[in-house]
């Protein structure tokens, strides 16, 4: 198994379709890393096992975001063997800090101890913390939340961040207001050694947020990949 880099660039996929066979195509491409969505994808807890089993096949580290940063959505998915966790929402240091305790066993943190799926697969690295940083309050906090022991890294969620700010999505494809609002965000980042990712809707958006500064991206959705080939295959063939 590769070892999940959130630096240096990494390119990772977004799985938001239940499948294992789906799960094990996306992690033999090549991608950094491979993450399950369970906040706005559509895979339940029974979906992930198969789903993390696939992508380890592969070789390619998992991540999952989790539903809420909730001590027992946090652990489910550690249980299952997710190489590390992107949490969203993350207002606060507190709410950071909660994030960071639900992935370690005492006396860092708060996680149950339940070897099942972790047990038989040995001895791991210590899973990574991911918050996401998406709306105003969030951005405010961000000095704060840089100081969080243990924090592995920032993931920018740019649509619930252009929103809450009282812009059009759309304000993701360009413009001064919205890049000065990713600054506020990239550049605390990088000042603290921080790795900083952030979800990008294509190609064009991961090259020009890695170009202000972001240390790894997240590709769009499976889901979005192919409805978009599928699109232009059906508009190709008429
Ligand atoms: C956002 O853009 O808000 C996200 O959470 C990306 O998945
Ligand atoms: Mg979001």
């Amino acid at each position: 198994m590769d070892t999940l880099r959130l630096a240096d660039d990494a390119v990772g996929a977004w799985l938001q379709l239940p499948g294992s066979a789906t799960a094990e195509l996306m992690g033999s491409v090549g991608f950094d890393f491979v993450c399950v969505d369970q906040q706005h994808g559509l895979i339940g807890d029974d979906a992930l096992l198969p789903m993390l089993q696939a992508i380890d096949a592969t070789g390619t580290p998992s991540l999952v975001r989790v539903t809420a940063n909730e001590p027992a959505a946090i652990g489910r998915a550690l249980d299952r063997g997710a190489a590390g966790v992107i949490v969203p929402l993350v207002d606060s240091p507190e709410e950071a800090d909660a994030a960071v305790a639900a992935c370690y066993h005492p006396p860092r943190g708060s996680r149950s101890y339940g070897p099942t799926r972790t047990g038989w697969l040995g001895e791991r690295p210590d899973p990574l913390c991911v918050v996401m940083v998406e709306t105003t309050a969030a951005v405010a906090a961000l000095p704060r939340i840089l100081e969080v022991d243990d924090l592995d890294a920032v993931f920018i969620g740019p649509s619930d961040l252009a929103l809450g700010a009282g812009m059009p999505l759309r304000a993701q494809d360009g413009g001064p207001a919205y890049e000065d609002l990713l600054g506020s965000i990239i550049g605390p980042c990088r000042e603290a050694g921080r790795p900083v990712g952030i979800y990008c809707a294509s190609p064009a958006h991961a090259r020009r947020f890695r170009d202000m500064g972001c240390t790894f991206t997240a590709l769009m959705s499976e889901a979005t990949m192919l409805r978009t080939a599928a699109a232009t295959h059906l508009a190709d063939s008429r």
